[in-house]
């Protein structure tokens, strides 16, 4: 069977379109300025490859049940596409299956809606196996109630059969062969994420940090400033689809595992966080969460809310998190000072960062170990005389601060992360544990 979006090689030519105001406020309650839904928009589209031909947009108080857009927009829409010549017209809003329909049947042209082009993105930038097979999973449960009108492009496509759709018997089929396949992958998924959870456990001697936040913020820029890699940065969305990990050590000598993550997006489709779900999982067990901010967005405070909720979704909200408000380079100089005020008033303890200039990073590390000695727990730890082994291990796991002999027994005190107390209390070798 072969149902799949069509990758052209020529860029396409695209309508957009797009519905603000009440209407557009997502599952997240958010709402958005019109200036910002359109250059997202716009961004996504040219992320996917897009040539941008025309715009249609509108405000709304509540989407209408046919078209989502109104009718006479809907019908400006199409007259739009004609007059362009588009191939294509992406939908800003998510729409039903039925919605999507009557626009097609209106337009005669192929009708995307926002999940389907985030799907298209990410399908395009999957490079691990992982990644493609989360992807894959994601784009069959988005298509799985959406197949008869699928065939209705296909059809299209391969011309002749006009806008006959396929029998019912087909259609069935059809879901069946999805249905299997879906199964097929969440078990692969599931395989990898096994080996992920042993992976992780056996890395337990340095803190776990991760990058998270709204898609382009500068997360990757940061890992590469932070680690001295040169991951892939690009000003386009979604430039980052796999969980990179790589060894960093700080200044002051605290080492780390920081994890570079997929960038968050509003209204992210429910399937691609669900999919994604194993890749994200090294946010979930993170000791601290770098969630960076781009504060030369106008709406970047409506993004730092979104990434709250994808994080309240992977039940990370209560990870310590420093908050790192980035391109702070962008802000005109004669307001940055106000800027700094504002952000530190309302987010005590976050940091202002520029990543493109490496000076601009110091604060950040700084804040970073200081967040991590504050989670060290203090230890005293009692070992017989004889196990010099065991003693000489308590150095490598964390810092020594103290040291007393009895007549059998050395007593140490350690400052340590919380996870290795963790395993000295299951060897049974802790005494008392301050904060
Ligand atoms: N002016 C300015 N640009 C920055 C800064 N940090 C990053 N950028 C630029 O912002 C764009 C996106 O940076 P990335 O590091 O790829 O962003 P990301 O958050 O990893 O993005 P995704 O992986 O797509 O979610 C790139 O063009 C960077 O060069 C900064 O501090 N100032
Ligand atoms: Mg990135």
């Amino acid at each position: 069977m072969t149902i799949k979006v069509q990758q052209p090689t020529e860029p396409e030519r695209v309508v957009l379109a797009a519905v603000g105001g009440p209407a557009a406020v997502g599952d997240d309650g958010i709402g958005w300025s019109d200036r910002s839904l359109l250059e997202e928009l716009r961004a996504l589209a040219t992320s996917a490859g897009a040539e941008i031909v025309g715009e249609v947009y509108q405000r709304r108080d509540a989407a209408d049940k046919t078209y989502f857009i109104g009718k006479g927009k809907a019908e400006e829409l199409r007259d739009e596409v004609r007059r362009t010549g588009a191939e294509l017209v992406v939908f800003d809003n998510d729409l039903s299956p039925a919605q999507g329909k009557n626009l097609e049947d209106l337009i005669g042209k192929r009708v995307l809606d926002r999940s389907e082009l985030i799907l298209d993105i990410f399908a395009d930038r999957a490079r691990t196996r992982e990644a493609k097979l989360q992807v894959e999973l994601a784009q069959l449960q988005y298509m799985l109630p959406r197949l008869k009108r699928m065939w209705t492009h296909l059809s299209r496509i391969r011309g002749g059969i006009g806008l006959r759709g396929p029998g019912e018997t087909q259609l069935e089929v059809d879901r069946r062969v999805i249905r299997d396949r879906i199964s097929t992958l969440k078990e692969k998924l599931g395989h990898i994420e096994e080996r992920r959870r042993l992976q992780r456990k056996g890395r337990i001697d340095a803190w776990n940090v991760a990058l998270v936040g709204y898609t382009n913020v500068g997360k990757s820029t940061i890992m590469n400033r932070l680690s001295g890699e040169r991951l892939g940065v690009e000003d386009r969305l979604f430039a980052t689809l796999d969980a990179t990990t790589r060894r960093v050590r700080l200044p002051d000598g605290e080492e780390m595992l920081l994890t570079d993550t997929v960038g968050f997006i509003r209204n992210l489709p429910h399937h691609l966080v669900a999919s994604f779900r194993a890749t994200l999982e090294e946010v979930v067990h993170a000791d601290l969460l770098l969630h960076v901010i781009d504060v030369s967005e106008p709406d970047h405070e409506a993004q730092t809310r979104v990434v709250r909720d994808v994080l309240v979704a992977l039940e990370a909200a209560d990870t310590p998190t420093l908050l790192v408000f980035n391109k702070f380079d962008r802000i005109r100089p004669a307001e940055r000072a106000g800027v700094r005020a504002r952000v530190l008033a309302e987010h005590p303890g976050a940091v202002m960062a520029s990543a493109v200039d490496a000076r601009g990073l110091v604060a950040l590390e700084e804040a970073m170990s200081r967040v991590l000695r504050a989670e060290e727990l203090e230890v005293r730890v009692s070992l017989p005389l004889s196990a010099s082994r065991d003693l000489a291990r308590l150095y490598e796991v964390g810092e020594v601060i103290g040291r007393e002999y009895t007549d059998d027994a050395v007593l140490v005190d350690l400052r340590v992360r919380p996870d290795v107390v963790e395993r000295l209390r299951q060897e049974g070798v802790v005494v008392r544990v301050a904060s």
